[in-house]
């Protein structure tokens, strides 16, 4: 059968589509299936607070930047008002004793679930001082809708 070269270059440009699309579908499913969407570390979601990386929760800054450790649970954040500065990056890293919450700081591109048995992590920037809401914006159960925090941005030094 004599198939014309266009017709060929076609079928086989769609034949290279098709194996390219199962490849993503494949590898998504293969590597990230499981695991949140930040780095993967687990913890213990019955020993979060003997654990010694949730020990010292709240805010701490050295010469790399300033790192916020707080713990998310069925309806509060530990702590519950955090203090970062303004125009440096902050590193959040969180994990919940319970079910899944979510961490979103209101306004900003601060925002990740907080998924049992994980260490979620992300580092933003806060251009503008102020006080912004964080809530938790995951369906965690009937208090739900108080569980909030406060974080306050400030002024950094020079
Ligand atoms: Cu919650």
């Amino acid at each position: 059968m004599n198939v014309p070269f266009y017709e060929k270059l076609w079928m086989w440009a769609a034949g290279i589509l098709i194996v390219a699309f199962l490849a993503t579908i494949i590898v998504g499913v293969a590597g990230s299936a499981l695991a949140p969407p930040s780095h993967v570390e687990t913890i213990d979601p019955t020993k979060v607070w003997a654990d010694p990386r949730f020990a010292n929760r709240g805010t701490t800054s050295d010469e790399h930047g300033t790192t916020v450790v707080a713990v998310a649970m069925m309806f509060a954040f530990e702590p519950n008002e955090i203090r970062v500065p303004a125009g440096r990056p902050v590193t959040f890293r969180l994990t919940s004793t319970d079910v899944i919450h979510g961490f979103q700081i209101v306004g900003t591109n601060g925002n990740t679930m907080v998924v049992p048995g994980y260490v979620s992590q992300f580092t933003t920037v806060f251009r503008t001082p102020g006080e912004y809401l964080i809530v938790c914006n995951e369906y965690c159960g009937l208090a739900h809708h108080v569980m909030s925090a406060k974080l306050i941005v400030e002024e950094a030094g020079p």
